[in-house]
């Protein structure tokens, strides 16, 4: 009874493994690892990974999965035989553009834990002899960066799980997953079947094969890369040996899209500068039919010319050397780069866990063993959450564009508002066209075309006064944004709010249901609407909603992406009496905020709108300019307003109607940009940015939304206990003194020289006129009046701690 459920895993690859070593780890040693290939080297992405780990990613999440996974391998060993080699890592910048991403990744760096320097050439050519100088402008220096060895990992961490009891069977080609009443009980392969409690699919790029075999859509493409060997370096001969195999850091040359390595006295090069090379599973030979393995294709010779004159170039000493050997190297891609984690809906105890490289495996071992036994990981892991997209998202078309294109993009340098080229314009709202005759700029999200800012609005900036900004934080940025935020504070705007998901739940056990599944109390007469939160297990924070109470048993719930609509779904009650409907594509949402909100939307209908009438935060159904509406009165940019909904046949009646009910009274279509600045200003939380699962609700501030005196709810346990004791940490507003020092989000906070915290998300706060940035700090410094500094490409800038909200906290401007 101890040993846990039975526990089968797909894959003997570097995350079937790790997932093996981590649950009988914890006790759950009733674990059988079916392989198709032999053990280890099983011709999978991992037996040919050429190892390198560089920590450092723009995700914390990542960063973390990946500096777990250095400390694990670094104290593992196999057969006497290193598993990870601190070599250190190196990154070169060729141009100056890429010189001045080094500092920003010096930056996130710093903001995640993982040491880094930011050196001159001179170093970089100490730490690696034979660069040509003329061409490098710098570098960044990991120390803690390294080699990990995949297969000894695998084998390692394979043979400790079979120690702790369990059982890795090679050879065995799963063919179906076994279902007793929608929950996984077995998985049958090429020799039998085995009972199955739980089966997690460590497949690797054959994930969408295993997928398909519950109906489970799996969003990853394999794409072949290019990994190629030298012939002998002189300068190397007798430098290496065959146990330490490398000495100096692996070193990434991004401008050209290559990596290298030493193997021993040869060099090895990475490339993603070739063509993309999509494989389809059906091209991909089975072990037995290839005389090499299946997830190493031919090398393409004439693919690697240009990345070998590259190679060359940097490093002149190669000239002596020839290609020897390569392979075009299977790996997973997806459409966001990231990996994709957990549970299908469809059949219980069927999980996923793939897309992983060797650099996060060992991580995601863990967090996916704390899944299934505790029931909540210890890190974040929405941005790896495999039910993060939109069906759209799913199709095998934009599955494969998008994941090309993240193929291309993996050693661009990538500003974080930058969207993918393609597919694009995939969902728009019903006032798509009147935003494109107001010059729209659009940014994409969940698929949604989402309009910026409005050029038509350009003959407002000369009415403001909007600092110059550095080139980085003006990218996707226009000074109109900062008219559109002064006409939604000093008069009116229209928002396109159709993106933000919206859903319907209804029945006798609505009440019941959505009481227990959030923290603030709901049972409040219809009309009234509440700002509350659905937290795990452990009292994190899952997310932030609003909940109309629409009817006795009607509710609309906004929430913040499809991970909420799953979340809700998979804690429905499963006896019929709650329904849960995603009305997002069938309605629409305009918001209309400012001082002169009342002027615009009262003249439109005969519902008496007035602040006793429809307070704050109340919900109404009327009909406005003949247009049934939902009108509800909250604004996530704090200003009097009305967030109106309705159905999507309607919506541009709704907008012509309020744009022309709004001329005299000089309105604007306003753009994200603008909203995303006076959000902050208010200090309401994005969630995803700003807080996490990672975080409880009076640390990240939002206490204020917990009733712990309601009966029972998800997550109320583990907060009873943190709700006495004073937080550890605090979200808090910093103001920056420099004007023109906008940050951007994931910058590094320093309280007396020493990295304390680090920026969630930020801004230029046009009202206030000053940047602001929302940062995570200790208790002890997160008090109003805190001097610290934010790192931005690697210059310091003085900011002070500031009480919250800092804007309008009298709510004078929304209660009236
Ligand atoms: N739903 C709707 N309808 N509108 C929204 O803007 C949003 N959100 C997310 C997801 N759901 C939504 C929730 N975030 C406030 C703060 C954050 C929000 C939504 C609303 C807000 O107005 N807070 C006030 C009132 C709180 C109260 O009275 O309980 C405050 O904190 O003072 C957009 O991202």
């Amino acid at each position: 009874a101890t040993a846990g459920p039975r526990v089968v895993i797909i894959g003997a690859g570097i995350v079937g493994c790790s997932l093996a070593d981590e649950l009988t780890e914890r006790g759950w040693t009733n674990v059988t690892v079916l392989e198709q290939g032999p053990l280890f080297a099983t011709g999978g992405s991992s037996s040919h990974a050429p190892g390198l780990v560089f920590q450092t990613n723009a995700s914390k999440t990542m960063t973390n999965l990946a500096s777990y996974t250095v400390g694990k391998f670094r104290e593992l060993e196999y057969e006497g035989n290193w598993c990870f080699r601190p070599v250190g890592g190196l990154e070169l910048a060729t141009t100056p553009e890429r010189l001045g991403d080094l500092a920003r990744k010096h930056g996130l760096a710093n903001a995640w834990g993982v040491r880094s320097r930011l050196i001159e050439p001179a170093e970089c050519a100490r730490l690696w002899p034979g660069l040509d100088l003329d061409r490098v402008l710098g570098g960044l220096h990991t120390p803690d960066d390294g080699l990990a060895k995949a297969l000894r990992a695998c084998a390692a961490q394979g043979e400790r799980a079979i120690s702790r009891g369990a059982t890795f069977l090679a050879r065995h080609k799963v063919l179906d997953i076994e279902t007793t009443g929608g929950r996984v009980s077995g998985v049958r392969t090429d020799q039998g079947s085995v009972p199955a409690d739980i089966v997690v699919s460590a497949a690797g790029f054959w994930g969408p094969r295993i997928g398909a075999l519950v109906g489970m859509d799996v969003p990853l493409l394999p794409v072949a890369h290019q990994y190629a060997k030298t012939t002998q370096l002189a300068e190397l001969a007798g430098r290496n040996d065959e146990v330490s195999e490398a000495h100096r850091p692996i070193l990434r040359h991004q401008d050209a899209d290559l990596y290298f390595r030493e193997h021993v006295d040869r060099i090895g090069i990475g490339s993603y500068a070739h063509r993309p090379m999509p494989v389809s599973l059906d091209e991909i030979a089975s072990y037995d039919e290839s005389p090499n393995m299946p997830s190493m294709l031919a090398f393409t010779e004439e693919d690697f010319a240009a990345s070998w004159d590259e190679a060359r170039a940097l490093l002149p000493a190669l000239g002596e050397t020839k290609v020897e050997e390569g392979f075009n190297g299977v790996m997973s891609f997806t459409p966001d780069g990231m990996p994709l984690i957990g549970e299908s809906r469809d059949v219980a105890g069927f999980w996923l866990a793939e897309a992983v490289w060797v650099t996060h495996s060992a991580g995601v071992g863990k967090v996916v063993a704390e899944s299934l036994i505790d029931g909540v990981p210890s890190v974040d892991l929405h941005s790896c959450d495999a039910h993060r997209f939109e069906k759209v998202q799913l199709a095998p078309n934009y599955v494969q564009r998008r994941s090309v294109q993240n193929f291309v993009e993996v050693y661009d340098v990538v500003h974080p508002l930058q969207p993918m080229e393609e597919p694009r314009g995939l969902r728009t709202s019903p006032f798509y066209v009147r935003q494109q005759e107001q010059g729209a700029y659009f940014l994409e999200a969940s698929g949604w075309e989402r309009p910026h800012w409005y050029e038509a609005n350009a003959g407002l900036v000369d009415s403001v006064d909007v600092p110059e900004r550095d080139a980085w934080s003006a990218r996707y940025w226009s000074p109109i944004a900062a008219a559109e935020a002064a006409v939604t504070r000093e008069k009116v705007a229209l928002y396109d709010m159709t993106a933000l998901k919206r859903l319907e739940v209804t029945g006798p056990g609505a009440l019941d249901f959505l009481q227990w599944l959030t923290t603030n109390n709901l049972n409040r007469k219809p009309g009234a609407v509440s700002y509350t939160l659905m937290l795990d297990e452990a009292g994190g924070v899952r997310s932030d909603v609003t909940v109309a109470r629409l009817g006795p048993e009607r509710f609309q719930i906004g929430v913040n992406s499809n991970l909420d609509l799953d979340w809700i779904r998979v804690h429905q009650p499963k006896d019929g009496s709650v329904q849960v409907t995603d009305i997002t594509a069938g309605t629409c949402c305009i918001g209309v905020w400012g001082p002169l909100a009342r002027d615009l939307v009262q003249p439109l209908t005969t519902t008496d709108l007035g602040h006793k009438a429809m307070g704050y935060f109340r919900a109404k159904d009327i009909y406005l300019a003949g247009i049934p509406v939902t009108a509800m009165r909250l604004s996530y940019v704090g200003e009097l307003g009305w967030e109106l909904y309705t159905t999507a046949d309607l919506g541009l009646r709704l907008w012509d109607a309020l744009w022309e009910a709004g001329a005299p009274l000089g309105v604007i279509a306003a753009g994200r940009s603008a909203f995303n600045s006076l959000r902050l200003e208010k200090g309401y939380r994005a969630w995803g940015s700003d807080m996490s699962s990672e975080h409880d609700p009076y640390e990240a501030g939002v206490g204020f939304a917990v009733r712990l005196d309601k009966e029972d709810f998800l997550g109320k346990q583990a907060l009873v206990e943190r709700a006495e004791r004073e937080p550890r940490r605090k979200l808090v507003p910093l103001l920056l003194a420099p004007r023109e020092q906008v940050m951007m989000g994931h910058e590094p906070v320093y309280v007396d020289g020493i990295v304390s915290g680090y920026v969630t998300s930020a801004a230029y706060g046009y009202t206030l006129d000053r940047p602001i940035a929302y940062a995570w700090l200790p208790e002890q410094v997160a008090q109003p009046g805190t001097e610290v500094e934010i790192e931005y490409f690697a210059k310091r800038y003085p900011a002070t701690v500031a009480e919250e909200p800092l804007f309008d906290p009298e709510m004078t401007r929304i209660r009236r």
